[in-house]
């Protein structure tokens, strides 16, 4: 399946064509979760496949064996993209499952479930900057030019995936409907043992200190970009240009500081503001002490 040049609308979000059709993005909407299922839902860019990472080793008790034999998308699948359902249909309990999808569309398909649901959220700055870059390298994204053209689309919220705003402010809505645990890239940067732990518990799989240990040490980002089965190397040059930048990039927080101009940084905090009123999440947007970062 190529179709690199093919985008797919669906609901009014564009999605590549490379990995998702029509079909496949409506089965999962209509997708019968099992009470056992671990659910990663993200806006792209967000930790997602470093949650995808921490959910696997936590389910091996710190032993990398998977993550360093299965590629991440044949152990965490995307639940929207064509293959899914072939991966799930043989996959261990409990079922690892990713998805990009925002509430609005998936929502339908968990209510009364008991899935897990683990929500990874980012700083938005960091993710429009992470996102550009990855089109770059992203062959079945649309070719970018200027990053004020690609923050404006940011912005307007038609970039492929869609809004960033009704991403965010949809799935946390639901914290209290859905067995839902909000993780931001943010905590997971600065106290990943921490958040290693709340995890676990969130999980229901307990560790030893031991175990939680090596988990940190698979999870830390020289490990990950080391590691094969998660840093797309596997993926062939026609798909990603590996000349063009590496999945695994900086993996830091307040990299948007190296990009954004003063102009677009006060344009980007009147639309944000605007945008997210009736949102009451904090952000952190650059590694310092937590009262200086947050607006
Ligand atoms: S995707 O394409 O949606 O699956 O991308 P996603 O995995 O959500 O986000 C990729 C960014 O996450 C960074 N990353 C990490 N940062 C710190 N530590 C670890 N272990 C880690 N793993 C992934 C990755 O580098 C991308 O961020 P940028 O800012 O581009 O480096």
């Amino acid at each position: 399946m190529a179709r690199l040049d093919v985008t797919e609308t669906f609901h009014g979000i564009l999605f590549p064509g490379h990995l998702h059709t029509q079909d496949s993005l409506q089965l999962a909407l209509t997708f019968q979760f099992q009470d056992t299922d671990i659910l990663i839902a993200s806006y792209p860019k967000s930790g997602t496949t470093w949650m995808q990472e921490i959910v696997t080793l936590i389910s091996s008790r710190g032993d990398p064996h998977l993550s360093q034999t299965v590629p991440n998308w044949a152990r965490a699948p995307w639940l929207e993209q064509y293959y899914s359902a072939a991966v799930l249909a043989t996959s261990a309990t409990p079922r690892i499952i990713t998805t990009h999808l925002p509430y609005h569309l998936l929502g339908p398909a968990l209510q009364n479930s008991k899935v897990k649901v683990i929500f990874v959220s980012r700083n938005p700055k960091d993710v429009v900057v992470s996102f550009y870059h990855f089109h770059k390298m992203a062959k079945f994204l649309p070719e970018v030019h200027s990053f004020p053209a690609f923050l404006n689309q940011f912005l307007d919220g038609t970039l492929h995936f869609g809004s960033w705003f009704d991403h965010i402010k949809g799935w946390t809505s639901q914290k209290a409907a859905l067995n839902l645990l909000h993780i931001t890239y943010e905590e997971m940067s600065m106290d990943l043992h921490g958040t290693m732990r709340r995890m676990s518990s969130f999980l229901q799989c307990p560790l030893l200190e031991d175990e939680l240990n090596n988990c940190v040490k698979h999870c830390s980002f020289s490990s990950m970009k080391d590691n094969q089965m998660i840093n797309y190397t596997l993926i062939p040059s026609e798909i990603m240009d590996h000349s063009k930048g590496s999945f695994m990039r900086k993996g830091q927080i307040g990299d948007w500081k190296n990009m954004f101009t003063k102009e677009q940084n006060q344009h980007f905090q009147s639309i944000f503001c605007s945008k997210m009123q009736d949102c009451s999440l904090e952000f952190v947007w650059e590694k310092q002490e937590k009262e200086d970062s947050l607006i």
